[in-house]
Order: structure tokens, then C-alpha cells, then sequence
């Protein structure tokens, strides 16, 4: 142990105790944040406890709301947080399937149906071997703050299986997303909640889940985001997350009079979001050069043009393979990198679009040794906390992603008013649409969260997605 780390900490420790101070009632009152959001946390961990995940995302929301209350006397008085905190609704079921091969299988089906104060419950669907119930109220209460911030009136809600969707026959995938939705559509409706996709459902699993909630309801609703263009989709859906993570880059990069050209891009993930985010960051002229998925990542520095990107398209969303199979394919441009995350390759620019708790405190420090100075978060939550610390304390433009992801739901947003005015917006008014909506979710960060010159978008998004849902619940009375 360091000789000096002992006096340190007690050091610290007698700062924080001179800052409780009497109240005139003579009630000890809490002057330092820190002491006030573990006090706020103690009751959130004691209520959820076993769930690490959710825990996190609550702590990074109170860090910023709770000294925003003391100013917001109204909110603190009528305890809107806490109420933000507990679920409106958890549903939890079974899902029984039979394999190929006829043999009986069990999964665990959930919906979290968070926050209805500004719209009906929406968010995605994971199916993934890692889903619990703390992974879903996570994302269920990140997806609150998210849609408030679209602008859209959209509620929070989340769902999904610890199905494993890799491996599996179309059929089995199709007799899974029948039993699901079984269940699930006694819950759901186009004005009481409506599910999307997240990791493991794209447009194969929203048309199984639509065809059987179509069927068992006789109704022909947006009951579900994420349709093929054919039955009801929208156009610019399924770029909608990759394109609005770049978009919001753009913004934080133009406020400095900067743009994505030229930039050397790292991004981590294969899917969905990381697909659309690359497509968008070649458009305007920058330059990725690495991709992954849970088995390693690829690196190749001539960057991923269109043509590489539609191989990638084809071997993850068709062929569903690994992306170790690229460098095979492209052997003499690229490195395959086993069991790794890209994050000490050399960029300006990074953007983590797979999964929670990708990018930690040593990965941080290594992009901004590298001289990293833009991180967006395409997937939910990716950065540690210890991360995010990081780019603070270095001056990183941080972008969480519950503002740089949401142009995802957005577009679901303006797919539910398309389904119900029975019409389709050309690709052109879709995509216009989620660029407005991406600024105005840039100009709500800065407003709420710029001090010094510095923008901490995580606090600026905090705030500016709690005062609308505070304003509803204010309005609507306890309930
Ligand atoms: P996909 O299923 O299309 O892709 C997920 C990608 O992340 C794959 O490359 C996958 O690798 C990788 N991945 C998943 N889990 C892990 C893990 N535990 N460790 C390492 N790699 C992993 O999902 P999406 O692209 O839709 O979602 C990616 C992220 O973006 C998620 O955080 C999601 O919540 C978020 N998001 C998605 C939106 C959407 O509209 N789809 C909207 C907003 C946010 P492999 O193929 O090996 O599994
Ligand atoms: O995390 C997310 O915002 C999503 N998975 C998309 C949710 C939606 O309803 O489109």
C-alpha cells in the first residue's frame, strides 16, 4: 500500500463529516452530495438487492437529479424520484418450447412496464442467455429518461428472455417468439405498451411476435415497432440507433467547430446499432476500423468501406456467423483479435454499440492516452461508471447513451404515428425527422448540463429527461 494512502482517505472522510450540519429542527441535514446519493442509494440497494445492474443506473441518475431537486423543491416534496425508481408493473412468466428435436424446453419471459406518466410503456425486447430481472430494470429505467428526451410521448418499458437465440432454427425461433407472445399479449396493446427490438430480436423475431399477437387478437395494430416496411414498418427504423449515435457525434463535434471527417473511428459490436453507426460514420467521411462481437474484434486499419460493411451485413444478419470470419475473408487488410475489446486501438472518436459494461476505467484511460476525444454511446450503459469518471475528469465529450441511442426509439416513436394514421413517410422525411430530433436532444444536454465551458451530457441528459416525466407525475397526482 502506498505510505500516504491511509492519511488520504481519513482526510476525506473528516471533510465529509463537517458537512452534515444541524437543520433548525435539529435534524442532521446533508450538505455533500456524495453522502446524499448513499443515503438515497442505501434504501434503493436495500429494496433491490441482487440487482447490480439496476443499482448502477439508478446511482448515475441520483448523482445528478438529487442536487437538481434541492433547487426543485416541488419534485423533492412529492418524491418523484423515489416513484421513478419502483416499477408501475413487472410481469414475469414462462415461456415453454419444443426444439427440433422434440425436446421440451423452459424459458423465463419478463416485461418491465416502468413509467407510463407521458405515454404508453415502450422499449425493446432482449433475448439473450444474460437477461435477468436487474438487466431489465436497468434498461427499463434508462429507457424512461431516453424516451422523455425524444420529445415523443413515449412511456418506459422493457422486456425480453434468457432465450438464446444463437443456434437455433428459424422454426425454433418462431415456436419461442409464439409462446412468448402468448403471454405477453394479454400486457401489451398499441396504446398500453408496445415492444421493439433490442440485442438478440431484429425484424425476423418482431414478425414472428407480430404474426402471432395479429392472430390471437384478430387486430391488425402497432402493437410492436421494428416491422418489416410490408406489414406496417417505417422507413430509417432499422438504421435509426447507428445513424442517431453519429448524428448526436456530429452535433457535440460541430459546437467546436469540428465534423467526423477524417476522424479515425473505433467501434465495438456487430450488430444492429454498430452496422448503422459504421454505414453512417463512411457517409460523412470518417474512417472505422474495428468491429466485434462476444468472441473478439476485427482491426483494419484501411477502414470498413460499404463493401466490407455489407459483408459483415450478410455473415451477421443472414448467415449469422462470427466476425472472425471477416478477417478470414479479408486476411491480408485485417487482424483478428480473440477474446478482445478494441478499445486500445488508436482513434479520435469511439463508439460501443454491444452491451453493458464493455468499457471499463483501464479501457477509458487507454483511448484518452491514445488522444480519444469523443465517446458516443451506441449501446446502453457501456461505460463503467469508473469509465465515464475518466472522461470527465480528461474533458472527453461523453455522450450517454440514453441521448445518444435514442434515435432508435425515436423512429419507433414515429412509426407508432404512422401505424396510426395509416400511412408511410418516405425515407427522406424519416430520416429529417430523427436529425431534429437528435439536435434537439444535443441542445436539451447542453442546456441542463454545460457549466465552465464543459458540457457533462450525462447530467445534462439526467435533468432534461426528468423534468418532463416530473411534470406529468406532478400533474397526474400520486398514483
Ligand atoms: P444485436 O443483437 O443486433 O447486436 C449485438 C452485438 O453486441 C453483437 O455484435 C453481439 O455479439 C454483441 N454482444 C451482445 N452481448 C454481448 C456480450 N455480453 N459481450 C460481448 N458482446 C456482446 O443488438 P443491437 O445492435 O440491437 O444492440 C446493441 C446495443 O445497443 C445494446 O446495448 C442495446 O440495448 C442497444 N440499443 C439498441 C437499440 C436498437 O434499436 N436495436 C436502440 C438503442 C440501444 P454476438 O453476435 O457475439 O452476440
Ligand atoms: O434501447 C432501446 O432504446 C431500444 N432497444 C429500442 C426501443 C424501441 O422501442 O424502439
Amino acid at each position: 500500500m502506498h505510505p500516504f494512502s491511509k492519511p488520504q482517505i481519513m482526510a476525506t472522510k473528516t471533510a465529509e463529516t463537517k458537512m452534515t450540519v444541524k437543520g433548525s429542527n435539529g435534524a442532521a441535514k446533508m450538505n455533500n452530495p456524495k453522502e446524499r446519493v448513499e443515503k438515497f442509494m442505501e434504501k434503493v440497494r436495500a429494496k433491490n438487492s441482487h440487482e447490480p445492474e439496476f443499482q448502477q443506473a439508478v446511482e448515475e441518475v441520483a448523482e445528478s437529479v438529487l442536487p437538481f431537486l434541492d433547487k426543485n423543491v416541488k419534485y423533492k416534496k412529492a418524491r418523484i424520484l423515489e416513484r421513478i425508481c419502483e416499477p408501475e408493473r413487472v410481469l414475469m412468466f414462462r415461456v415453454p418450447w419444443v426444439t427440433d428435436k422434440g425436446e421440451y424446453q423452459i424459458n423465463r419471459g419478463f416485461r418491465i412496464e416502468m413509467n407510463s406518466a407521458i405515454g404508453p410503456y415502450k422499449g425493446g425486447l432482449r433475448f439473450h442467455p444474460s437477461v435477468n430481472l436487474s438487466v431489465l430494470k436497468f434498461l427499463a429505467f434508462e429507457q424512461v429518461f431516453k424516451n422523455s428526451l425524444t420529445t415523443l410521448p413515449l412511456g418506459g418499458g422493457k422486456g425480453g428472455s434468457d432465450f438464446n437465440p444463437k443456434g437455433k432454427s428459424d422454426n425454433e425461433v418462431m415456436r419461442f417468439c409464439q409462446s412468448f407472445m402468448t403471454e405477453l399479449s394479454r400486457h401489451i396493446g398499441p396504446d398500453t405498451d408496445v415492444p421493439a427490438g433490442d440485442i438478440g430480436v431484429g425484424g425476423r423475431e418482431i414478425g414472428y411476435l407480430f404474426g402471432q399477437y395479429k392472430r390471437l387478437k384478430n387486430e391488425f395494430t402497432g402493437v410492436l415497432t421494428g416491422k418489416g416496411f410490408e406489414y406496417g414498418g417505417s422507413l430509417i427504423r432499422p438504421e435509426a440507433t447507428g445513424y442517431g449515435a453519429v448524428y448526436f457525434t456530429e452535433e457535440m463535434l460541430s459546437l467546436r467547430g469540428q465534423s467526423i471527417e477524417g476522424k479515425t473511428v473505433v467501434i465495438s459490436g456487430s450488430g444492429n446499432v454498430a452496422q448503422y453507426a459504421a454505414e453512417k460514420v463512411y457517409q460523412l467521411g470518417g474512417k472505422v476500423v474495428t468491429m466485434s462481437d462476444s468472441g473478439g474484434y476485427i482491426h483494419d486499419p484501411n477502414g470498413i468501406t460499404p463493401r466490407k460493411l455489407d459483408f459483415i451485413k450478410k455473415l451477421k444478419n443472414v448467415k449469422r456467423g462470427r466476425i472472425k470470419e471477416f478477417a478470414t475473408n479479408y486476411k491480408f487488410q485485417c487482424d483478428y483479435h480473440d477474446g478482445k475489446t478494441p478499445w486500445d486501438i488508436p482513434c479520435d472518436i469511439a463508439i460501443p454499440c454491444a452491451t453493458q459494461n464493455e468499457l471499463g476505467e483501464e479501457d477509458a484511460k487507454t483511448l484518452v492516452n491514445n488522444n480519444c476525444k469523443v465517446v458516443s454511446e451506441g449501446a446502453n450503459m457501456p461505460c463503467t461508471p469508473e469509465a465515464v469518471e475518466v472522461f470527465h475528469k480528461h474533458k472527453i465529450f461523453f455522450a450517454p447513451g440514453k441521448a445518444a441511442n435514442a434515435g432508435g426509439v425515436a423512429v419507433s416513436g414515429l412509426e407508432m404515428s404512422q401505424n396510426s394514421m395509416r400511412y408511410q413517410w418516405t425515407r427522406e422525411e424519416v430520416d429529417k425527422k430523427l436529425r431534429d430530433i437528435m439536435t434537439n436532444i444535443h441542445r436539451s444536454c447542453v442546456k441542463y448540463g454545460s457549466e465552465n465551458g464543459y458540457t457533462n451530457y450525462a447530467k445534462g441528459a439526467n435533468i432534461a429527461g426528468f423534468v418532463k416525466v416530473a411534470e406529468a407525475m406532478l400533474a397526474q397526482g400520486h398514483v
